[in-house]
């Protein structure tokens, strides 16, 4: 079985509650059941977390070194913000797929700029939900063509 992180950054705790009209009315727990069922499909057993403090993911990012095989990791405004995650990820070893529900590259400018994208395997956006699925996809034929770090 591949171990996978699914990790959420800030504000994404409140996913369907407020601002649906930008990022639609599926809750985060909804996207939770579906990565790991959808996982199940692909062999994966998925675990989740999601903090609203960067020290928190960066905690978490670090814990999956040798422990977890892959992070899809949706860091909210962090993606655009934080050196520190970027460097978290450097050192973590483990490949990462960097997901965003919306398009960022259709929005404003300041959320065209990813930290995250220099250090991850790939970029997801602009599918919703099923950005993460996608995400799970793409690391499990990675993982299958024998990456590790
Ligand atoms: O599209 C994405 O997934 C984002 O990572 C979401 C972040 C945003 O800062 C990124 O640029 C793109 C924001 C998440 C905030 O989520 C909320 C959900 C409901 C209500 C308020 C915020």
């Amino acid at each position: 079985m591949q171990r996978i992180l699914v990790a959420n950054g800030p504000n994404l705790n409140l996913l369907g509650t407020r601002q649906t009209e930008v990022y639609g009315h599926t809750t985060l727990q909804t996207i939770e059941d579906l990565c790991r069922t959808h996982g199940e499909t692909l062999g994966q057993t998925v675990t989740h977390m999601q903090s609203n403090h960067e020290g928190a993911l960066i905690d978490a990012i670090h814990a999956a070194r040798g422990t977890q095989d892959g992070i899809v990791l949706n860091a909210g405004a962090f993606t655009h913000t934080s050196v520190a995650l970027m460097d978290a990820i450097s050192s973590a070893e483990v490949p990462v797929v960097e997901v965003h529900l919306s398009n960022i590259h259709a929005r404003e400018a300041f959320r065209h700029k990813s930290y995250i994208a220099r250090v991850a395997i790939g970029q997801i956006c602009g599918f919703g939900a099923q950005s993460y699925v996608l995400a799970l996809e793409a690391l499990a034929a990675h993982l299958a063509e024998g990456h590790t770090g």
